[in-house]
């Protein structure tokens, strides 16, 4: 019940900042609106995400990590594909949560070890180890009070995943450690970490995904500084949101600056969707089928 109301506050005051936001007008509920092309949208099959019986399923375990960044033992919520084999070198999936979210968001609201065993069993997502971390970066790291006040903690995410997350992972799994065998995507702040750090580290990241990016994601000139860089060391730049979410900017700035210079890009825009696991549930979906196959 707490977890409910404080979605619910989260997602008020997300809309009021939102609409505070440079074009959001006086009445405060007119969006700010950037025009771009969208690619397709084409409807996820009907029980992409209930769980399917007689398929193989992963696991889901709890890690605790030791963070220099925020000098805390830290959770981080781990899936393991079907048949997980000690002895198989898997890639990384890094797979972010929002503002009123912690470790546990996606596996709450988003089935993604549902999502991750009905494609595998299709053979239509490769074997992967899908890593849900806190991505509050504090020493109180539930979302508690005024969820606002922990941005900066979304931001200091950056070195905890770097420094002290990745290194962990791969010393903990038999895993790739390679940029082509590591994606990072997010729904919201998790969305707009994906693509501040994604692409602010492309060593580290070729596959970056964003689902209903949120504020806190960069300008695209922040975001893309060298395009020729860019477009030589990103391999996919994937994007999702709804078509009546107030936070559509954040994604549309980013595909027409992508799309006026030759930079791949995807956005889909969902429709109707609002900001929640619908849209977001769409954007693991249809992300975990192309990372990992080049
Ligand atoms: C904002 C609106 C929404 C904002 C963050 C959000 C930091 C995040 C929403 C979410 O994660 O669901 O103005 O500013």
């Amino acid at each position: 019940m707490k977890n409910i109301i404080l979605s619910f506050a989260a997602l008020f005051c997300g809309f009021f900042l939102a609409q505070a936001q440079p074009g959001g007008g006086m009445g405060g509920f007119q969006r700010p609106v950037v025009e771009c092309d969208f690619d397709p949208y084409v409807p996820a099959p009907a029980g992409f995400d209930a769980e399917r019986p007689g398929i193989p399923h992963g696991t889901i375990e709890t890690v605790e990590y030791k963070s220099t960044t925020v000098g805390t033992v830290r959770k981080a919520t781990v899936y393991l594909p079907p048949k997980f084999d000690a002895d198989k070198k898997y890639p990384v999936f890094y797979l972010l949560h929002g503002i009123g979210g912690d470790e546990l968001e996606w596996l709450r609201g988003g089935a993604p070890n549902v999502i991750l065993d009905n494609l595998i069993a299709d053979g239509k997502a490769a074997e992967m180890i899908v890593i849900m971390p806190n991505g509050r970066a504090q020493e109180n790291d539930r979302a508690e009070g005024n969820v606002y006040a922990g941005s900066a903690a979304f931001a200091n995410f950056e070195f905890d995943l770097i420094k002290d997350l990745i290194p962990f992972v791969e010393g903990k799994y038999n895993v790739y450690t390679d940029k082509m065998h590591r994606a990072i995507a997010g729904l919201s702040m998790g969305g707009g970490q994906s693509l501040n750090f994604g692409l602010g580290h492309m060593d580290l990241f070729a596959y970056v995904g964003g689902f209903s990016s949120a504020p806190n994601t960069n300008t695209p000139e922040v975001l893309i500084p060298d395009v020729a860089k860019t477009k030589a060391e990103n391999k996919l730049l994937w994007m999702v949101c709804g078509s009546e979410d107030n936070l559509m900017y954040n994604s549309s700035r980013l595909k027409a600056f992508c799309d006026g210079r030759g930079v791949p890009c995807t956005l889909i825009e969902y429709p109707g969707g609002m900001h929640d696991f619908v849209v977001w549930k769409y954007g693991l979906y249809n992300f975990a089928q192309l990372i990992f196959n080049q």
